[in-house]
């Protein structure tokens, strides 16, 4: 087989490139390990930033988006059975965030590539990456007994955190960054209706909880547990009555619980790997950086490195200009370092720590007390959460 662009992975970063592409003329191949429905049957990211979603509407997949996405203005923080406002609208600017589901981004997009007759091959195993720094490199992968071979002009490494594209980068050419929490959140998705209308993030001693949703009859719900906790430690009424009890009592009080219909748990990681590019291959999305989810980055950073790549990509293929190309590393690495940097600061902020010393916590006190003395710092925190600039 023979195509322009090779992408691994068929996550959102992988099918949003694809399908960008595809509109541009440019030919693709999308490699996916998983069958459709596993990818679809992950619930992962809520809050999307209007980078994104205008990306969605370039890739002319935003229809669905704009009809059942909510628009959030502002969030809440609680803490010490106090709730407070971040009014992003006022504090950013006037911009704002949308709440639709990754799930339903990932389906949209998958829909999108059917219409348009696009190339996106599921259950693929043993991908591999050959001759990254020619300027004809090819990828293999074996699907049953056969060996099939793609020929292409660059290889997208879009397969998350434990893809083959960023490990196919030799060792003494890539620096990889990485902080590892100790605390993971077991998140809870229910059909019941939301608490509140806007999400609330919960600072508790007990430890941090998160009150968010996909629609007013679904609900989303995290709470920091240690790494060692499973899943199956979890009864769904244990998981709400350690809820409750992290949530002011007047938001407690009105909490609607109900069976669970996914459970999960997700490890907190900060990561950063570079650089993004190594030959003709590049990395895009989680494959080449994680952040804990506390300031909802992940999938927006993810959509920052698609914009710069897409835009790279159609300057080479229409213009015969590599500069886009040759800067994609270092640009992307900008704006995903302060994705990390405010990440980073969200989840300091919000969680207990479990060995913290009073110090640190009298630290965390005065950093909320601060934020919301202070129109600078509550600035500072909304034009980050409503995203930078591409
Ligand atoms: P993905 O989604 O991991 O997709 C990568 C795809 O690659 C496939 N793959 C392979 N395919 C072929 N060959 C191989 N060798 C392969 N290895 C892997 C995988 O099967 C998969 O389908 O990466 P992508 O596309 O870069 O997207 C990134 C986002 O998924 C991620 O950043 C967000 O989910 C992070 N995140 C959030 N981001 C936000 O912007 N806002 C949020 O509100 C938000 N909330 C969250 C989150 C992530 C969470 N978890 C579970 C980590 C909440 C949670 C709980
Ligand atoms: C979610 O709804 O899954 C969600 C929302 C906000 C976050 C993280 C996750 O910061």
């Amino acid at each position: 087989m023979k195509t322009s662009v090779c992408i691994i992975g068929g996550g959102p970063s992988g099918l949003l490139l694809s399908q960008l592409l595809h509109l541009k003329g440019i030919d693709n191949v999308v490699l996916e390990r998983q069958s459709r429905e596993y990818v679809l049957s992950r619930i992962r990211a809520g809050v999307l930033e209007h980078g994104f979603a205008e990306l969605m509407r370039e890739a002319r997949c935003g229809e669905r988006m704009d009809r059942e996405g909510e628009i959030h203005d502002g969030f809440i923080i609680a803490h010490a059975g106090r709730q407070h406002r971040v009014d992003l609208h006022k504090y950013s600017g006037g911009s704002s965030v949308l709440v639709y589901g990754q799930t339903e981004i990932t389906r949209d997009l998958y829909e999108a590539r059917d219409r348009m007759g696009g190339t996106v091959i599921h259950n693929v195993e043993d991908v591999q990456l050959h001759d990254l720094t020619s300027p004809a490199p090819h990828v293999t992968y074996r699907q049953g007994d056969d060996i099939v071979r793609i020929d292409c002009d660059f290889v997208i490494g879009a397969d998350g955190f434990h893809g083959v594209s960023r490990k196919s980068i030799p060792r003494d050419v890539l620096k990889e960054y990485e902080k590892v929490y100790p605390f993971g959140w077991l998140g809870v998705l229910s059909r019941t209706k939301p608490v509140s209308p806007e999400l609330i993030y919960a600072r508790h001693e007990r430890g941090f909880a998160l009150c968010s949703l996909r629609s007013q009859v679904l609900s989303r719900y995290y709470i920091q547990v240690p790494l060692t906790d499973a899943v199956e430690d979890w009864s769904d009424e244990q998981f709400w009555d350690e809820l409750k009890r992290r949530l002011p009592a007047e938001v407690a009080e009105r909490l609607v619980t109900g069976p669970s219909i996914e459970k999960s748990i997700a490890p907190l990681r900060s990561f950063v790997a570079e650089p993004m590019r190594y030959g003709n291959l590049f990395l895009a999305g989680d494959a080449a950086h994680i952040v804990p989810p506390t300031g909802a980055r992940g999938l927006n950073s993810a959509a920052s490195d698609i914009h710069y790549l897409y835009h790279a990509l159609v300057a080479h293929y229409q213009q015969g200009d590599d500069s886009g190309l040759e800067n994609y590393s270092a640009k992307a690495l900008a704006r995903v370092w302060k994705a990390q940097r405010f990440s980073w600061w969200m989840t300091n902020m919000l969680h207990t720590y479990p060995d913290s010393l009073a110090y640190d916590q009298k630290l965390q006190t005065t950093e909320l007390e601060y934020l919301f003395s202070s129109d600078n710092a509550l600035g500072c925190l909304a034009e980050n959460y409503v995203g930078l600039p591409f």
